[in-house]
């Protein structure tokens, strides 16, 4: 390929990818010049905040050469090209990623310490972080994006730029108060608005037939409403490559920021209230991980942010002279769950009603572009919107609609000939009850491909989920087991682990993360042992100080730190984990607690603000933890912590600074997990149920390496179905008798008996979620954690073994299977030649 010449008087243009040439001066002059040209301060009077906004911009022109040069690159020669729709993109802090990426963290230290600032870390505190995501799935759409530009992938994000992300979370009196985040309050510096190629989006009023210019039948959208989306465009850097690929998220704002007519009328509220309405579709992120809420705006969300990113790919075509028949060589959807599903529906009503496509050929291009991840099966998850709340809003994408699952259920009639329970089964309508629109039958029929997110979740889509689809269309259903990037959970939130493994086994594992097999030769050698423990070592300080500062809380970085940070969720069972910690509390009291580890517990995690239960979990965890903390017999024995408002920041902190990972949902229920890898790759020693990936870490890490407890999957089913008893169970047990008798007699509440009764009542009822059918063997597994505990050495040696075998969780393996088994596309190598320097 020809190297691109930009002829742009850029600065940080350089062919060179390793220390992209930029040195501390250039750091410090693009700084300069941002302080007092961008910002209007002089240096002698800038803020932490104002170095922070000048490094970034300064940063930010460095991406820029790159930016356009792998922009250029598509243009000057057609590619298939990635546009990865989600609904959520939680990116995290960009500055040191991006720093990292370009190979200048050095180079920035230094040049800040021009300004009299003592450390990059006391400027990288500044950072607010954009919330735009609940939890996994948003993550690992990040970590997607981040290995698509660093694998040389050309590839677009498309979402929404919600005005406030998910919540900040205050935890006052114990119990979690949510606090509206106003990422945007002090300008973020990241993003790039482009109002010239913004978008027109309709909604609601009626749907016509008329006769064209040349006789034919058509159908068209009479829209009773508009919204405009504005792109804002966040360059995403690939790891010490020349590729910079785009996260475009919609903003929506109004056609007109005045209705004239009623303001010229004197009704000036009315005036403003269309303003008011379409801005308000990109207002919020709806904070429910993995349950639905079936609201109006959102489906307005997603019907947005789908049909600008369309119009949009459509266009790129047409500027670049590619016929729109040619969309399924140039472009490949994936979308992320089913919140961008509606593109199946709008990218045929744009082919058929805009471009003027025959059904046939404007469904094989849908079907050929189109493929969905499934991330769930709780029921619960599933979206499904309410027949005429869809009608109201989208008439003729249900008109389309209709005649896919016609012709569907054709096929479907075919082949099981005679079956109406089927065809109930399986159309895109649920006619059971108030009829709505299933929204994983529209994008499992829209798609070529289907996939789960860890083995044993696509083993139960195709077994419990969908059976008579996957027995429709078997090829259709495939399993790519989730990633993460170890740029930023292994480079950038363990830079003490990055540089021993550089040391040890060279750089490379940074885009190689099967190299760190290399380190299983080291897990007899005791000196390397010891400093690998160390390095864990010297995160549990870090994070024992960030704990004091946020809480108050000592905690001693020598002991166990066991960590459960994930969304509050029943499934998850954070619940479980509270009430083993109460049975260690009650053997400390006893006298019987011999030989248990002296351990910190560790807690973090939102739960969504109309989920009553785990706003409880939280106010239960922080009742524990005031009664252990408070109980001198528990010094040096017993610390309990609740983080407030878990982030990706903080989850930086909280990786490389854990011992004992805890992933203790129901099996069969967490579709796979991303955290469980991260806390691996960092060498901390998962306790966990056969659930989601833990099944493919154990498999890889070794069995003898991970602490293993609970019902299958398969048992858990067997359970459900000859009538689960909790109570069985309890008496059964001792400890867990006792400990739920010490929460009914209002132990961990001050006295009250009330508060923490529906939990009693959840778990010693009918307790969906087996935690007390687990529980013993939980206790169990805890107990060997404890023995391993006891030997410092065996227990490095079984942490290292999990950094050394976690390389197959890199992000980077999940994105290749991808591009090869489903995308079909091919790197896009750019190279730039500078006419500078
Ligand atoms: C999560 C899954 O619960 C988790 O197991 C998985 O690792 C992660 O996705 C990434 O694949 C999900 N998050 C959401 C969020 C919403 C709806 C469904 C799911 S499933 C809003």
């Amino acid at each position: 390929s020809q190297p691109i010449d930009l002829r742009l008087p850029t600065p940080g243009c350089y062919a060179d990818p390793i220390k992209a040439g930029i040195d501390a001066d250039a750091v410090f002059d693009g700084m300069t010049e941002h302080l007092f040209f961008t910002l209007g301060k002089l240096a002698t009077s800038a803020s932490l905040r104002d170095l922070y906004m000048a490094l970034s911009y300064a940063v930010r022109d460095r991406l820029m050469t790159r930016y356009l040069a792998s922009q250029e690159a598509i243009r000057a020669k057609p590619h298939k090209t990635v546009a990865y729709f989600s609904a959520e993109f939680l990116i995290g802090p960009q500055l040191n990623n991006n720093l990292l990426n370009l190979g200048i963290q050095e180079e920035a230290e230094e040049a800040v310490k021009r300004f009299g600032i003592e450390s990059l870390n006391d400027i990288l505190e500044v950072e607010e972080e954009p919330g735009l995501g609940n939890g996994g799935l948003g993550r690992l759409a990040a970590c997607y994006m981040e290995s698509l530009a660093s694998l040389q992938v050309p590839a677009i994000g498309y979402g929404i730029r919600y005005e406030f992300g998910i919540f900040n979370q205050i935890i006052r009196d114990g119990w979690q108060i949510e606090v509206t985040d106003k990422w945007l309050k002090g300008g973020w510096p990241w993003e790039l608005p482009q109002p010239d190629e913004s978008c027109f989006v309709g909604f609601g009023g009626r749907t016509e037939n008329y006769i064209d210019d040349q006789g034919n039948y058509r159908s068209r959208w009479i829209p009773s409403e508009h919204a405009i989306g504005v792109p804002h465009d966040i360059p995403i850097l690939g790891y010490r490559v020349n590729n910079c690929d785009r996260l475009r998220l919609w903003r929506a704002d109004a056609t007109e920021s005045f209705d004239f007519y009623a303001f010229n009328i004197g009704d000036y509220y009315g005036a403003v209230e269309e303003k008011v309405a379409s801005e308000t579709i990109s207002k919020v992120l709806y904070p429910n991980d993995g349950t639905d809420e079936g609201r109006r705006l959102r489906l307005k969300q997603q019907h947005f942010f789908v049909s600008c990113s369309l119009q949009d790919m459509i266009r790129s075509l047409e500027t670049r002279n590619i016929p729109v028949e040619q969309f399924s060589e140039n472009w490949t959807v994936q979308l992320n769950d089913t919140h961008p599903a509606i593109a199946v529906a709008e990218l045929m009503r744009l082919l058929i009603d805009n471009h003027h496509f025959e059904w046939d050929q404007a469904w094989d291009i849908t079907n050929r572009s189109v493929a969905y991840t499934n991330h769930t099966l709780l029921p619960e998850a599933l979206e499904k919107w309410d027949l005429n709340l869809f009608k109201s809003l989208l008439p003729r994408h249900l008109e389309l609609i209709y005649e896919i699952n016609k012709r569907f259920l054709q096929q479907v009639r075919l082949r099981y000939p005679g079956n109406d329970l089927i065809l109930r089964k399986l159309s895109i309508i649920d006619e059971e009850g108030s009829k709505a629109v299933r929204m994983a039958h529209l994008a499992t029929i829209g798609a070529h491909n289907v996939n789960g997110v860890a083995a044993l979740h696509s083993d139960l889509i195709k077994r419990q989920l969908m059976p008579e689809f996957a027995d429709l269309w078997p090829e259709k259903f495939t399993n790519v087991t989730n990633g993460v990037t170890p740029r930023r959970w292994v480079a950038l939130s363990n830079p003490e682990l990055a540089s021993l493994l550089d040391q040890e086994i060279g750089s490379n594992w940074i885009t190689n993360m099967d190299l760190l097999t290399q380190l299983e030769e080291k897990e007899n050698d005791s000196n390397f042992l010891d400093v690998f423990g160390a390095t864990k070592l010297l995160g549990k300080r870090k994070l024992a100080g960030y704990i004091h500062r946020q809480t108050g809380i000592l905690v001693d970085p020598s002991t166990l730190f066991d960590v459960q940070v994930k969304r509050i969720h029943q499934y998850k069972r954070q619940h479980l984990n509270a009430l083993q910690i109460i049975a260690q509390y009650l053997r400390i009291k006893n006298g019987t607690a011999h030989s248990i580890a002296p351990r910190t517990v560790i807690f973090g995690g939102k739960a969504a603000p109309g989920y009553l239960m785990a706003k409880l979990m939280i106010r239960f965890i922080n009742g524990i933890a005031e009664v252990v903390n408070a109980d001198p017999d528990m010094d040096g024995k017993l610390r309990v912590v609740f983080l407030p408002d878990y982030n990706v920041k903080l989850g930086e902190q909280v990786y490389s600074a854990t011992d004992l990972s805890e992933q203790i949902s129901t099996a069969g229920k967490e579709a796979s997990g991303t955290g469980n890898m991260k806390f691996a790759m960092n060498g901390a020693l998962t306790i966990g149920t056969l659930d989601g990936a833990n099944v493919e870490i154990r498999d890889r890490v070794g069995k003898e390496n991970f602490f293993l407890f609970g019902k299958t999957e398969s048992e858990i089913m067997k359970l459900r179905k000859n009538g689960y008893d909790p109570k069985q169970y309890i008496e059964k047990s001792p400890e867990l008798s006792e400990a739920i008798r010490l929460i009914e007699l209002g132990h961990f509440s001050n006295g009250d008996n009330e508060l923490f009764r529906p939990l009693l009542n959840s778990l010693t009822g009918y307790d969906p979620f087996f935690v007390m059918a687990d529980f013993d063997d939980y206790l169990l597994a805890q107990d060997r954690v404890s023995k391993a505990w006891q030997n410092h050495k065996e227990w490095n040696r079984m942490a290292l073994l999990n950094t050394a075998r976690s390389g197959f969780f890199s992000s980077d393996r999940s994105i290749r299977e991808y591009c090869s088994s489903i995308w079909k596309v091919n790197p896009l190598e750019v190279e730039i030649t500078c006419n500078i320097n």
